[in-house]
């Protein structure tokens, strides 16, 4: 098989499954000579028991090699074929809390990773490998990479301002068509506003998001810092945002008729979008679930961040979304922001993944 090391996951996996049904007659059933592999399975510094390990050789036409960690994280596969195999792991998993030293959390953990036997990795026809997992969620992807909700520094309350800043940390071109951007009121039962983008969800490819691209979602897609009679040098000049939401019954909501729109979905709403300046939680669902009255399906969610000015808040969306919060310090009034500590660096622990910055970055990742 050739060299797949510089390769990217996801090229890798749709190569290997049309290298596995290319070559599928040709794959031998014969084993060469046999491989012990034991892999230890982590998540952040913790080992994982009772978590199920699948491997899978395309290699040979041969099954997948099913087995569980034990009490020390660890699970063996004995005799297995000399081959290059994929780990893959799907579970949930109880780990300490990122909260609180003392308490515990169930998340759903997953980790795809290619292991090729070399020279070097083998000892006495065995690999000894660590097999880290991710909280699902955390894969790359679409992101909310900023959220600038508290305003620049003003005497008049002002925080018309406020903007979303979407990235793509994943490989391959994202269609947001028919996605929704939600505040959360109270867990995902409990949504205080729905604004949807236009087009098809799931299958539309009108709004294509390429590897690596920014895009910015105003509240209103105007020169925030050149108001006439209202100064604001430290605001943000939003009047080339990507999107701005509306609400068509809101009629003093600004439209910018050169900016495209979000609108509302929810019926009897006349208010705009909003961001809480010191305490929210935002998503970004794919549009799976429009029927927001029993409230937002997880399975939709793509990204969810939650955060707060004070260490003291309790959470207000689910751990399966983010298992912390972040903000801890914000101010209003202040002109911060707050940014993902490396561009699209998404652990789904808001705690970590956030960090305050002093001014807005719209279209770029602060330094
Ligand atoms: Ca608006
Ligand atoms: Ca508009
Ligand atoms: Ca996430
Ligand atoms: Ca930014």
């Amino acid at each position: 098989m050739e060299r797949l090391g510089g390769m990217k996951t996801p090229f890798l996996l749709l190569f290997l499954i049309f290298m596995a049904s290319a070559c599928f007659k040709e794959q031998p059933t014969q084993v060469d000579s046999s491989l012990n592999l034991t892999l230890y399975v982590k998540f952040e510094d913790h080992f994982l028991n009772s978590i199920p390990v699948t491997i899978k050789t395309y290699d040979y036409n041969i099954a997948s090699f099913n087995g569980v960690t034990d009490s020390c994280g660890v699970v063996t596969f004995e005799n297995v074929p000399y081959a290059e195999y994929l780990v893959s792991i799907k579970s949930t998993a109880i780990v300490p809390s990122a909260l609180d030293s003392i308490a515990l959390d169930t998340v759903s953990v997953v980790a795809s990773t290619l292991i090729t036997p070399t020279e070097t990795s083998i000892i006495d026809n065995a690999i000894t490998d660590t097999i880290y997992t991710i909280a699902s969620g955390a894969q790359p992807g679409l992101k909310i990479n900023e959220i600038y909700s508290v305003g620049p520094p003003n005497n008049y309350h002002y925080y018309e301002d406020q903007f979303i800043e979407l990235y793509n940390s994943s490989e391959d071109t994202i269609y947001y068509d028919g996605m929704l951007i939600v505040r959360i009121y109270h867990l995902l039962a409990w949504p205080s506003a729905i604004f949807q983008f236009p087009g098809e969800p799931l299958t539309g490819h009108e709004y294509p998001m390429p590897p690596g691209a920014f895009v910015v979602v105003a509240i209103d897609a105007m020169d925030h810092t050149n108001i006439p009679n209202f100064p604001l040098p430290e605001s943000v000049d939003l009047s080339h945002a990507d999107w701005e939401f509306v609400n068509s019954m809101d009629y003093g909501d600004y439209d910018n008729p050169d900016v495209p729109n979000l609108e509302n979905i929810e019926v009897g709403s006349r208010n705009d979008f909003g961001i809480g300046l010191n305490m929210d939680v935002i998503l970004i669902t794919d549009g799976s679930d429009l029927n927001y009255v029993d409230g937002i399906a997880i399975e939709s969610v793509v990204d969810g961040v939650e955060f707060a000015s004070f260490s003291t808040h309790l959470k207000d969306i689910e751990k399966e979304v983010d298992r912390g919060f972040g903000g801890i310090g914000l101010t209003k009034y202040s002109g911060q922001s707050l940014e993902r500590v490396a561009v699209g660096f998404d652990s789904n622990n808001s705690t970590v993944d956030f960090e305050i910055i002093d001014h807005p970055t719209p279209w770029y990742q602060h330094e």
